[in-house]
């Protein structure tokens, strides 16, 4: 690995592999204008003046012959992405172009291929991003969702990385008040009394609990929920699978055990991913080897959404294949929301009846013949799971790094906080705040080692 040989200029293709319309090449480095210059001319092979920050229109040229028909971008140091001078180079989206201009460029002297995130390594070498922010670009790139996109957005702008620089910032000034007593002992003079000391902490750990509390608001909001259907054959559950997404996804017949298998899909809900499952009907008896698996696959959905909706067919009367369901809906009591369907059709089951058997405390009407309601039922599952709340609170995404940091910080905090409550001296209150300090300048990256650096940056794709 090369990420750390900063003097030389790295290359890449910065854009996808394949075929495309266009593709960009990206040179990054104290060399990138001689190397450049020296292969991109005019359509008569004559030397281009290359301006900062100017699109130029010219052609790469392997000796006399041309390669490929380009833009070309100059932007030079220190404004620039990665800090240094770079240049992009768009050619046309042929991987055979693409690649005889990269080896072109490579056969130049103090240029090699790109690390892995090297670009924006750079730029975090550099000072242009803190590392919380460098590792937000691969969060971006990697977003599923659109609020996943939001947030990571959010996260490179520096909104978690602010949050971190203001308890940083409290716990400094704290830590500068101990110190002070700690070098001017003799003065007798305790700067902050115990209780300034122990408020001011409560307001720190208040800080980080809160940044705490928003990563699993942000989990929810950017990776969004599992939402089962389940309920006895034919009561409908494939027919309200289509109603939602709005095609026929599910084959609906009037034969019981139509949906063999989970079929899952995915949408978008006010902005928050729902992957939602139909299932294999659950029924007491099966003799058919192929429904016996389908069941077991049910069950596993179940267990594994954050809500069921349970499809009733309100048409036809209670039976011992519902009480089967109740009986594999026991753990889920607030995350059910029954869905009485065929609401079109004569009742003959009612809300009353299924309370006997089931502690029902949501429920919808539904008819999937007249789509009535579908609405009301996605409603239900933002109030249920309480979305409103991750999709208006939800600011910034963490990563596994970071939440494991910011918890190690709660922990050091605390600790900070029984000593000054126990009346422990300075010195060692001190000694405890300057850990907590430490954890959280690795989080944004200050003072960290190679090993770290390289975890990190290995999970970009390589010209990012
Ligand atoms: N009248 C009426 N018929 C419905 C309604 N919903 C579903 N049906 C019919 O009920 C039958 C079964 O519907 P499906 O959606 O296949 O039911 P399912 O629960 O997926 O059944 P399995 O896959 O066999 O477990 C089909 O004939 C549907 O047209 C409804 O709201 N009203
Ligand atoms: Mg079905």
């Amino acid at each position: 690995m090369n990420l750390f040989k900063q003097e030389d200029t790295i290359v890449a293709l910065a854009t996808g592999q394949g075929k495309s319309a266009l593709a960009t090449i990206r040179i990054s480095g104290k060399s990138a204008m001689n190397i450049v210059s020296s292969v991109f001319f005019d359509g008569k092979h004559n030397p281009v003046d290359i301006k900062n920050k100017t699109v130029h229109h010219g052609f790469i040229y392997s000796d006399s012959k041309k390669l490929d028909e380009v833009i070309l971008v100059y932007m030079k140091a220190p404004h620039t992405y990665t800090g240094e001078d770079t240049i992009e180079i768009s050619t046309h989206g042929n991987m055979l172009i693409v690649q005889s201009v990269i080896e072109l460029l490579l056969a130049k002297q103090d240029v090699r291929l790109a690390d892995k995130g090297e670009f924006t390594y750079r730029a975090f070498i550099n000072n242009k991003m803190d590392l919380s922010e460098a590792e937000a670009v691969c969060d971006l790139i990697n977003s599923g969702s659109s609020k996943a996109v939001e947030l990571a957005l959010n996260s490179l702008q520096g909104s978690f990385s602010s949050k971190i620089k203001e308890v940083k910032e409290d716990l400094t000034l704290l830590f500068a008040y101990l110190e002070v007593s700690l070098d001017y002992p003799e003065e007798d003079i305790d700067f902050l009394s115990r209780e300034q000391k122990k408020e001011r902490m409560q307001k720190i750990i208040d800080k980080v609990e809160g940044i705490i509390s928003s990563y699993s608001l942000s989990k929810t909001a950017a990776d969004g929920v599992k939402i089962a259907v389940a309920g006895k054959p034919n009561a409908g559950k494939s027919s309200i699978l289509n109603c939602i997404l709005g095609y026929q996804r599910s084959i609906v017949t009037d034969i019981a055990g139509t949906t063999t298998d989970t079929i899952e899909e995915k949408i978008e809900y006010k902005n928050i991913p729902f992957t939602i499952i139909d299932t294999a009907g659950i029924r007491r008896h099966s003799s058919n080897t192929i429904e016996k698996i389908g069941q077991e696959r049910t069950k596993e959905s179940i267990n594994a959404a954050d809500i069921v909706l349970w499809v009733i067919d309100s048409n036809t009367i209670l039976d011992s294949d519902d009480l089967r369901i109740c009986e594999l809906l026991k753990n889920k009591q607030d995350k059910i929301i029954l869905v009485l369907n065929k609401s079109d059709l004569e009742q003959k089951t009612s809300l009353d009846d299924i309370l006997k058997i089931y502690p029902v405390k949501e429920f919808a009407s539904f008819s999937s013949v007249k789509e009535i309601n579908i609405e009301n039922i996605l409603e239900k599952i933002f109030s249920v799971l309480d979305l409103e709340q991750a999709a208006e609170k939800s600011e910034f995404l963490l990563n596994a790094r970071q939440y494991d940091l910011i918890c190690k910080v709660k922990t050091a905090l605390k600790t900070v906080s029984d000593l000054i409550d126990k009346g422990d001296s300075d010195e060692i209150v001190s000694f405890e705040a300057q850990n907590a300090l430490l954890l959280l300048n690795e989080i944004l990256g200050y003072d960290v080692n190679q090993d770290i650096l390289r975890t990190v940056f290995s999970k970009f794709c390589v010209g990012k």
